[in-house]
């Protein structure tokens, strides 16, 4: 408890510490009856806010206690709402009197340093140049979270600009945030980008976290963290108000440390808006699906599975620990009542690996969507509108790093001599739909009659081809690399690969069948509980008994 109010001290715990004493419903903690953060689910902390065993300001005290504890080794947060005491306390007096909002009711949720939030919080995507910028309201998946009661906590860091900088920088860094590790060995490549909000997932450092993944950004680094990842169809979250690379593949999507915690935020974060026409798109009318509800055991149940093994065998073959704990999954997909078609190859795979196609379109797109997002500040300190005012802005102010970590990504937009309204463009984006679609993902589906393939997470198979056609995937813990695997790092000294390294399986599928997909992995993920399993070296240890009243 010293421990703790010392830390918190310096993010202003103590002039809120009234609210934690003053609450009516308030009861002395017994140890033994609240849940441990690291394990507690949605449904575990629901109860007990709606048991009155403690409260939402004591989530907010125990969270950013764990945030606090790890945060200067890990780098995982990037900034705390300075309001989040505040909206805890009203939603704790809206429960006593009698409202709930629903399900994430007074949970706290970190988000990525790329959705925007109309508040003290900044929205950087880990750039200096848009320290202090302001937008005119929420994104609207942070409106939507506040709607559904969830407390908006922080700002997770992130590989900056989603990584559509530099071809020298590394994953989980920016200028503004520093370097994000991994918490499953000392300097643990985080992946990214979105890094920091794996690693807060994976520790408990929040109940969950929003992601965004324009190829492999949210799969990845679930995957690296050991925790379930939802990459959502592009359009079934809006992307309004999100720092965009491309609106032909950005997509916002949850990172949670169970399927079904997953299933909750996407539930609250889906559906149409007018700011982003994409979500138009989404084929459901009167009621969306119900994620959650479809969570059951029996999901697998008569589902055919393929496998499209030549995607992560014959180029660049998954390492053999994963292809061996791939193997027992199939068969424990198999034992679920699923019918797994072995070998339903993608046709053009080879052709995917040589093509530049989706390069182009997020380097065409790069330089239009930014500037859209830039137009809509209603503050600009360093008066960036255009992708070649932030480059000369990366270039020339000395905590970027640059030239250490160049700005290959921006300048190869900028060189482009076409936009993405141009006949260049549409060439190479109905590339990528044949790539990922009859000569991919699409084409594997419909001839084989599958309702998903499953692959290993890590392999270019599991994320690139979805990402080109904006199809969802979802990934789910698998294993981890065993204790005699060779250590290697990266060019910057990140642990790239070494023993007890988390890897994942990924369920992918048709654009809009998060519903099925989200049903697998749940039926799979009970049937495994490899989460449990894998530990990390390092965890938080300040539990919601630390910081209640005794
Ligand atoms: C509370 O109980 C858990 C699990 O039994 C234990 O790990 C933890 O140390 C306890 N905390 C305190 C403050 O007693
Ligand atoms: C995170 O850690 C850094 C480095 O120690 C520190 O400067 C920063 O204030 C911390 N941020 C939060 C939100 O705790
Ligand atoms: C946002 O950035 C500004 C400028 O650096 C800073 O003063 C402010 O404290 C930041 N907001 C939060 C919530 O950290
Ligand atoms: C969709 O929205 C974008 C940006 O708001 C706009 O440029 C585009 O014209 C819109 N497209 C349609 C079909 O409305
Ligand atoms: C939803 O509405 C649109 C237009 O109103 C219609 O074209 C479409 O068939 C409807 N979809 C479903 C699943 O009912
Ligand atoms: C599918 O790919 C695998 C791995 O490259 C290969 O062994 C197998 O023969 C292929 N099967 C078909 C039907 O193409
Ligand atoms: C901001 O930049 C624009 C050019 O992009 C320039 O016309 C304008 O004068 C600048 N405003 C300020 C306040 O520096
Ligand atoms: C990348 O950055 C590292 C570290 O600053 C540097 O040693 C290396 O030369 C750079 N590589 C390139 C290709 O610029
Ligand atoms: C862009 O450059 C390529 C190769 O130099 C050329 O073939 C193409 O016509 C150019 N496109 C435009 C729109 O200028
Ligand atoms: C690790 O051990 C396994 C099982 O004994 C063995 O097959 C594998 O080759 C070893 N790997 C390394 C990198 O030594
Ligand atoms: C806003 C914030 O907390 N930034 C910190 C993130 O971590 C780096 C170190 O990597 C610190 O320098 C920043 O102050």
């Amino acid at each position: 408890m010293v421990v703790l109010t010392k830390l918190l001290g310096a993010v202003g715990f103590a002039s809120l510490a009234p609210l934690v004493c003053g609450h009516p419903q308030y009861r002395a903690p017994e140890n033994g009856t609240l849940p441990l953060l690291m394990e507690a689910t949605i449904d575990e902390l629901a109860a007990g806010l709606e048991a009155r065993l403690f409260t939402s300001v004591d989530l907010v005290n125990a969270y950013i206690g764990r945030i606090l504890e790890v945060n200067a080794s890990l780098h995982a947060v990037t900034e705390l709402n300075p309001d989040a005491w505040a909206i805890a306390a009203a939603l704790d007096a809206e429960r006593a009197a009698g409202k709930s909002r629903g399900p994430l009711h007074g949970l706290p949720i970190l988000i990525k340093n790329n959705i925007a939030t109309a508040d003290q919080m900044n929205n950087t995507a880990g750039s200096y140049a848009l320290l202090g910028a302001k937008v005119p309201r929420d994104a609207t998946v942070a409106a939507k979270l506040r709607a559904a009661g969830a407390i908006l906590l922080g700002k997770t860091n992130l590989s900056q600009w989603a990584n559509f900088r530099s071809s020298n920088s590394s994953n989980g860094w920016s200028a503004q945030g520093g370097q994000v590790y991994g918490a499953y060995y000392p300097g643990q490549d985080p992946s990214g980008s979105s890094s920091g909000s794996g690693v807060a997932s994976s520790l408990a450092l929040a109940v969950a976290s929003l992601g965004t993944e324009t190829d492999g950004s949210i799969l990845s680094p679930s995957e690296k963290n050991n925790i379930v990842g939802i990459k959502p169809t592009v359009g079934l979250t809006s992307r309004a108000l999100v720092i965009p690379i491309s609106q032909h593949q950005d997509t916002v999507g949850p990172m949670a440390r169970t399927v079904k915690d997953a299933a909750y935020l996407l539930q609250a974060i889906v559906g149409r808006d007018p700011h982003d026409n994409y979500t138009s798109a989404i084929p459901f009318n009167a009621s969306l699906p119900d994620y959650v509800a479809a969570c059951r055991l029996d999901a697998l149940k008569g589902a055919r599975i393929g496998i499209p093994r030549n995607s992560f065998i014959s180029r660049f073959p998954a390492p053999a620990p994963v292809l061996a704990a791939f193997e027992t999954a199939i068969e424990v997909l198999t034992a679920a009542g699923a019918t797994v078609v072995d070998n339903t190859n993608y046709t053009a795979w080879e052709q995917y690996l040589e093509s530049q196609a989706e390069g182009m379109v997020l380097a065409a797109d790069f330089p239009v969507n930014l500037a859209a997002y830039l137009a809509q500040l209603t503050a600009n300190p360093h008066n960036v509108s255009t992708l070649a005012d932030v480059r000369r802005f990366t270039q020339t102010f000395g905590p970027e790093e640059y030239p250490s970590r160049d700005t290959a990504s921006f300048d190869q937009s900028l060189a482009l001599n076409f936009s993405n309204a141009s006949p260049e463009f549409w060439a190479y984006y109905l590339q990528n739909q044949y790539l990922g679609g009859a000569g991919g993902l699409l084409g594997a589906l419909e001839t084989y009659d599958l309702d998903a393939v499953v692959v290993p997470t890590g392999q270019a198979g599991a994320t690139g081809i979805s990402a080109i056609i904006g199809g969802p995937v979802v990934t789910v813990p698998l294993g981890a690399s065993p204790p005699n695997t060779t250590v290697s790092t990266d060019p910057r000294g990140l642990i790239a690969t070494g023993p007890g390294l988390p890897f994942g399986i990924a369920f992918a599928g048709k654009l809009w069948s998060e519903e099925a997909l989200v049903g697998f992995a749940y039926a799979f993920e009970q049937r495994t509980l490899v989460r449990g399993k894998v530990k990390p070296y390092v965890a938080p240890t300040v539990e919601l008994v630390d910081v209640m009243e005794a």
